[in-house]
C-alpha cells in the first residue's frame, strides 16, 4: 500500500484529482485545510492523504459523460459486471466525472454539446433516435414525455427500447401498456425505505439528518415524527443542534404533537441529550445547515456521526437544486454512508424525473417525498406510485 497526498481548492476537487490518477480503489485517510500565500495567494486549500493499493497506478483520463448505447445497456454480461462493481467509490467517480464545472475546457465542450443536443431534440424525435428501430408514435410520444419531465436521455431511451423489445407487435401497444412497463422500470430504481412497524429493539433508534442549508431537514424531522407510517406510532424526541436553537416552527410542532423537542449545542451537550432520551423509541437529531462545498464540512459531519452514533443516517435532498450540484454534494455526503434519502420540494420543480438520475447513482432507499411546507399533509411515503403520478399526471 502507498500513501499519497493531493492538493486542490476543495475536497471534491482533490478527491477527483486522486481518482483521476489512481482510479477508484483509493481510500481517503485524511483531509486538511491550509494556506500557502506564496503558492496559492489568499485561498484556503485542501490537502488530502489517500492510500493506494499496490499495482493500482494506471492513469485514467477524464472523459465527458457519454450516453450509453442500447447494446451496452442490454448486453447481459456487461450489465451484470458493472452492477456488481458499482461500489461506493465508483459512485463518487461517476458523480465527479459528471461535474464538468471543475474543468473549464471540458465545460465549454459540454455546453456546446448540450446546446447541439437541444437543437437536435427540437428537430424531431426521429432524428434524435437515428440508427434505432423506427418506433411507433406511441413510443416516441412517451419518450418525449419522459424527457419533458426531467428524466435523463440515456435512462428514457433505455426504458423505451427495452419496452419496445418486450412486445411482439409493438404497433398495437397502447400508451397505458407502456406506462405500466415504465412503472416496472421505475421500480428497479425507486426502492422505499422500510419503517419498522414493530417495537424498537435497540432503544433508542437514533436518526441523524444531513443535508445542505435550507433543504428541509428540520421540516423532515417533524414530518417523520408526525406520519403514521413513519414514527408517529412511536415515542419520539427531536434534538435540534442548530446554534440558534430550535426554530419557532419546531417548538410549536412540539407543543401540538407532544413530541419532545430539545436543543443541544456542541458535541458534549449532544451526547448528554441523547443519553437523557434512552427511554425513547426514536431520537431524531437535526443538524444545522452548511454548504456541502465548505472545505471542512466533511470533518464537522464526521464529528456528528462519531458523537451521535446513529442507527440511521438520512440524507435530505431538495428537488429544486440543480442536478449537477446535487451530484457533487452527494459525493461528499456519500462518504458518511447514509442509509436512506429523503426528497423535498417536489412542488418547486418541473423536472421530477431527475430523481431517477440521482437514485441510479446513490442506490439508497427512499425515506419519503415532500411537496410542501405543511407538516401533516405535504408528505408521501417513498413508493414508486408517487413519482409515477408526478411523471404521468397532468398536474
Ligand atoms: N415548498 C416547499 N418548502 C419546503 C419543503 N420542505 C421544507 N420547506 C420549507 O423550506 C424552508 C426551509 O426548511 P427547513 O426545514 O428549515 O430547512 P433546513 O434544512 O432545516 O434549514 P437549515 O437548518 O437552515 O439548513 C422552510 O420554509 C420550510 O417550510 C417542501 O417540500 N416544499
Ligand atoms: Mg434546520
Amino acid at each position: 500500500m502507498q500513501v499519497k497526498t493531493f492538493i486542490d481548492e476543495s475536497l471534491p476537487k482533490a478527491l477527483y484529482k486522486a481518482k483521476q490518477e489512481h482510479g477508484n480503489d483509493i481510500i481517503l485517510l485524511e483531509s486538511q485545510e491550509f494556506k500557502d500565500p506564496g503558492k496559492f495567494g489568499d485561498k484556503v486549500m485542501v490537502k488530502i492523504t489517500v492510500s493506494i493499493q499496490d499495482g493500482n497506478d494506471k492513469v485514467k483520463s477524464w472523459q465527458p459523460p457519454q450516453v450509453k448505447r442500447y447494446e451496452e445497456q442490454t448486453e447481459p454480461k456487461k450489465r451484470a459486471q458493472s452492477k456488481e462493481e458499482k461500489k461506493f467509490d465508483e459512485v463518487i467517480q461517476g458523480i465527479l466525472a459528471k461535474k464538468p464545472k471543475e474543468l473549464d475546457q471540458e465545460k465549454k465542450i459540454l455546453d456546446e454539446l448540450a446546446s447541439l443536443r437541444k437543437e437536435i431534440a427540437n428537430l424531431s424525435v426521429k432524428t434524435e433516435a437515428a440508427g434505432e428501430p423506427d418506433f411507433p408514435n406511441v413510443f416516441n410520444d412517451m419518450y418525449r414525455q419522459l424527457k419533458e419531465k426531467g428524466i435523463a436521455d440515456d435512462i428514457a431511451k433505455a426504458w423505451i427500447r427495452r419496452i419496445y423489445h418486450l412486445y411482439e407487435n409493438p404497433d398495437k401497444v397502447s400508451s397505458r401498456d407502456i406506462r405500466k412497463s415504465i412503472k416496472t422500470e421505475m421500480r428497479r430504481i425507486v426502492k422505499p425505505y422500510t419503517f419498522s412497524k414493530n417495537g424498537v429493539h435497540n432503544r433508542p433508534k437514533v436518526v441523524l439528518l444531513l443535508g445542505a442549508t435550507g433543504v428541509g431537514k428540520t421540516t423532515t424531522a417533524m414530518k417523520l415524527a408526525a406520519h403514521p407510517d413513519m414514527y408517529a406510532q412511536k415515542d419520539v424526541a427531536i434534538i435540534s443542534t442548530d446554534p440558534y436553537g430550535p426554530s419557532e416552527a419546531l417548538k410549536s410542532f412540539g407543543k401540538i404533537s407532544g413530541v419532545q423537542v430539545a436543543e443541544a449545542r456542541g458535541t458534549d451537550e449532544i451526547a448528554k441529550t441523547i443519553e437523557k432520551f434512552q427511554d425513547k423509541d426514536v431520537v431524531i437529531v437535526d443538524t444545522p445547515g452548511r454548504s456541502p462545498f465548505e472545505s471542512n464540512h466533511l470533518k464537522i459531519l464526521e464529528e456528528y456521526v462519531k458523537v451521535v452514533k446513529p442507527s440511521e443516517i438520512f440524507l435530505v435532498l431538495s428537488m429544486s437544486t440543480d442536478l449537477d450540484d446535487l451530484f457533487l454534494s452527494c459525493a461528499m455526503y456519500m462518504l458518511l454512508k447514509p442509509t436512506g434519502v429523503a426528497f423535498t420540494k417536489f412542488d418547486e420543480t418541473t423536472k421530477p424525473g431527475k430523481l431517477f438520475s440521482i437514485l441510479d447513482e446513490l442506490k439508497l432507499p427512499v425515506v419519503y417525498f415532500s411537496e410542501g411546507k405543511r407538516v401533516f399533509i405535504d408528505i408521501a411515503p417513498g413508493r414508486v406510485d408517487y413519482i409515477e403520478n408526478k411523471i404521468f399526471d397532468q398536474n
